[in-house]
């Protein structure tokens, strides 16, 4: 038996393996034997369930004081198309929606300088108004930072704050990559990876499960992206807090970072090891709307397990290029699972199956 099998053969027994032999196993083996590893993990966990969730995006500004290399979506104040939802634009485009039986309202934003502390609170109990049911995974760990830094509080205070206002979840933007050369080429005024991971720590610390992300496909390496896996799998033993890893393929368009983006192979072995090397989070997603609805049917074949949701209004991958619909009805969300050869089941943010 050769180091790449006998590694194979230590997954498939369920123990963990290390960054280094994941290195080994990313670049030693084929595509099947990946994928083959990866879908028998899944498949011990969830047999032949998909997950998705019904679900609204709300990009509520586009403005943002950070200007990341990679991002097409952000404007400067008072730049053509720069916007900013005023919170009855926000309350009518929940009540638009009010007859379809959502579970969760996703909102992310640029960080804009001119939006007072208040707008954040009130965004969340007005949506909690109209739809007192609806869970709501709101603004990344960026944001969470920038409002802490803006308002002098704590992140602690910021976080419980808009949990009391209604914040259930945090989605798992704005982690890039971590290593912090890389970052200073990508996004130079982020918050740093250590920081990101802290404010994560911080909500798990609080009760509020969090999701989890690396952008690839651009100028990182393996071993970049493996690093990044091993930090949040480490914060993972810690508190037990994320709930789904979500492998963002870079969209190239308009923006400022030279870099192409994943292919369909390299796309499959990043589901695949992501799902082989963290074996303490429990879901892994195949996010349509960046990976494109047909690379998204095949990642539930090596190791995905979650298709998101219907989206409806997504513009952070569309204004960089991606060419998937808008949205994606029901039907046709549960259509496409099905025709993947999954059992398509609908979960609420923290994965609860509805009854
Ligand atoms: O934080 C920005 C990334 C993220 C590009 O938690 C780009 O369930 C690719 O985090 N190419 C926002 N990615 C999306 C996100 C997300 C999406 C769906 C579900 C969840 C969840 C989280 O998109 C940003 C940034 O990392 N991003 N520009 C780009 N050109
Ligand atoms: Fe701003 Fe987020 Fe875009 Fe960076 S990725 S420029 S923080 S909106």
């Amino acid at each position: 038996m050769n180091d790449t099998q006998r590694i194979i053969e230590k997954a498939k027994q369920g123990l963990r393996i290390s960054l280094k032999e994941a290195l080994q196993l990313v670049k030693a083996a084929s595509i099947h034997e990946l994928g083959r590893l990866a879908y028998q993990i899944r498949t011990k966990l969830y047999a032949d369930q998909a997950f998705y969730v019904y679900n609204q995006h709300i990009n509520y500004t586009n403005i943002c004081q950070n200007a990341c290399r990679f991002c097409a979506y952000s404007k400067r104040p008072g730049q053509d198309g720069a916007y900013t939802y005023s919170i009855d634009q926000i309350k009518e485009a929940i009540k638009s929606r009010i007859n379809e039986p959502i579970q969760e309202v996703h909102i992310v934003g640029g960080l804009n300088p001119d939006l007072p502390y208040s707008y954040y609170l009130e965004l969340l109990k007005s949506i909690k108004e109209i739809r007192p049911g609806v869970k709501i995974k709101a603004f990344t760990a960026v944001e969470i930072a920038f409002l802490a830094d803006k308002y002098d509080l704590s992140p602690a205070r910021v976080l419980q704050e808009l949990h009391e206002a209604g914040l259930d979840a945090l989605p798992g933007g704005g982690a890039e990559v971590f290593d912090p050369l890389l970052r200073q080429k990508l996004c130079p005024e982020k918050i740093s990876g250590q920081k990101w991971l802290n404010i994560h720590k911080k909500a798990h610390n609080l009760g509020i499960p969090t999701n989890c992300t690396m952008l690839f496909g651009h100028i990182e390496t393996w071993e970049d992206r493996l690093h990044h896996l091993e930090s949040l799998r480490n914060l993972q033993d810690e508190t037990g807090g994320f709930l789904c890893f979500i492998p963002l393929p870079y969209q190239p368009a308009n923006n400022n970072l030279k870099a192409e983006g994943p292919d369909g192979l390299d796309f499959l072995r990043m589901i695949a090891i992501s799902r082989i090397f963290l074996d303490n989070i429990p879901h892994i997603k195949a996010y349509w709307v960046f990976a494109g609805i047909k690379a998204a049917q095949l990642a539930l074949w090596y190791g995905a397990d979650d298709f998101d949701g219907t989206i409806v209004e997504e513009k952070i991958g569309h204004a960089a290029g991606a060419d998937t619909p808008r949205g994606l009805t029901i039907k046709n969300l549960c259509k496409f699972i099905e025709k993947a050869g999954f059992r398509p089941v609908q979960r609420d943010t923290f994965f609860k199956v509805r009854a």
